[in-house]
């Protein structure tokens, strides 16, 4: 079959070759750096990753760095120390990374250190694993280096005697502000960060989406990056992160992608989702989008020397 034909056969549903973006024609920006990051404390993350890209750190560097940052925050109580524990009052992390490779690492469930981010580095470049959860990952991390901490500071240890008093079930949007970081370094290569405590008051041994490649955070250095925030269940049923890259590969714009795949949420809801998901996008020439489905979300965005909060509202508020 010659290669036209073939094309022809296979052009079902929306995905036409004519939508298909070339790799190849994507004008890559040289020395022009992006570095995108989810929520306001993206800001101080997007500091780090430029930091570190001027000091020659690419772009999986830099992203490592922006996410540590938000783990090393006590005031944040999403992320890494200080983050809210489940109901059972352990802190239990989910972190993973990406890089212009493609290579992926990740770790979940992970117990008593500080920067999962790293871990989920280490197991990507040391290991022939994607993937380490529990106990392993944690026995990973040490055989690595990495200290054993208490992640469990007082005021995440106070809100959690609190909030036993009650056991309210906290809605998610309450509570749910992972750390994303995506990069594009001064050659133009993608990689990311996504790094999490997850629910707040979550059931022992819930995993979200932020570990989950494809869900949490997907890179793929043709075409572009994308990562999400918010319920990471529903995120995972539509494999988020991935959709939307691969929306961009058939032609949408970032934005237009992060749009899309929150459209397939809101049809599985019937229209009425009464949770938040938030999407960031990175396209290989360099231009951004994000949407969110209700309320309101913020992104950090690094670029052309300057670095910006933006709040965009709700497709459905
Ligand atoms: C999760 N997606 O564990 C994460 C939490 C989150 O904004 O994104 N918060 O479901």
């Amino acid at each position: 079959m010659k290669r036209r034909d073939f094309f022809k056969a296979s052009a079902i549903g929306v995905i036409t070759p004519k939508s298909l973006i070339e790799a190849s024609k994507i004008k890559i920006p040289k020395n022009k750096p992006v570095v995108l990051s989810t929520w306001n404390f993206g800001l101080k993350a997007n500091v780090e990753a430029e930091k570190s890209l001027r000091n020659g750190g690419n772009a999986m560097d830099a992203a490592e760095k922006g996410a540590m940052n938000a783990e090393s925050d006590e005031e944040n109580n999403s992320v890494g120390i200080g983050g809210a524990p489940d109901e059972k009052g352990n802190v239990t992390l989910d972190a993973c990374v990406m890089d212009s490779s493609g290579n992926a690492g990740s770790v979940a469930f992970l117990q008593n250190i500080k920067h999962p981010v790293s871990v989920a580095r280490k197991v990507m470049e040391d290991t022939k694993h994607v993937m380490l959860v529990g106990e392993g990952a944690r026995e990973f991390a040490v055989s690595n280096g990495f200290k054993e901490i208490d992640l469990l500071t007082k005021k995440s240890k106070k809100e959690w005697k609190k909030w036993l008093k009650t056991k309210r079930e906290m809605t998610p949007h309450e509570t749910h502000d992972t750390i994303s970081v995506l990069v594009q370094d001064k050659k133009g290569d993608l990689a990311g960060a996504c790094t999490t405590s997850g629910w707040a008051y979550k059931m022992h041994g819930r995993v979200g989406d932020s570990p989950i490649i494809g869900s949490g955070l997907f890179v793929d250095n043709e075409i572009g990056s994308a990562a999400a925030t918010g319920l990471g269940e529903e995120v995972i049923k539509t494999n988020g992160s991935f959709l939307v890259v691969e929306l961009m590969r058939q032609g949408r714009s970032p934005m237009e992608a992060c749009e899309e795949a929150l459209k397939r949420v809101i049809k599985r809801h019937n229209g009425n989702p009464d949770f938040q998901i938030g999407y960031i996008a990175l396209r290989k020439d360099g231009t951004i989008g994000s949407a969110c489905l209700k309320w309101s979300f913020e992104y950090a965005l690094s670029k052309n020397g300057e670095n910006k909060l933006y709040k965009i509202n709700g497709l459905l508020s």
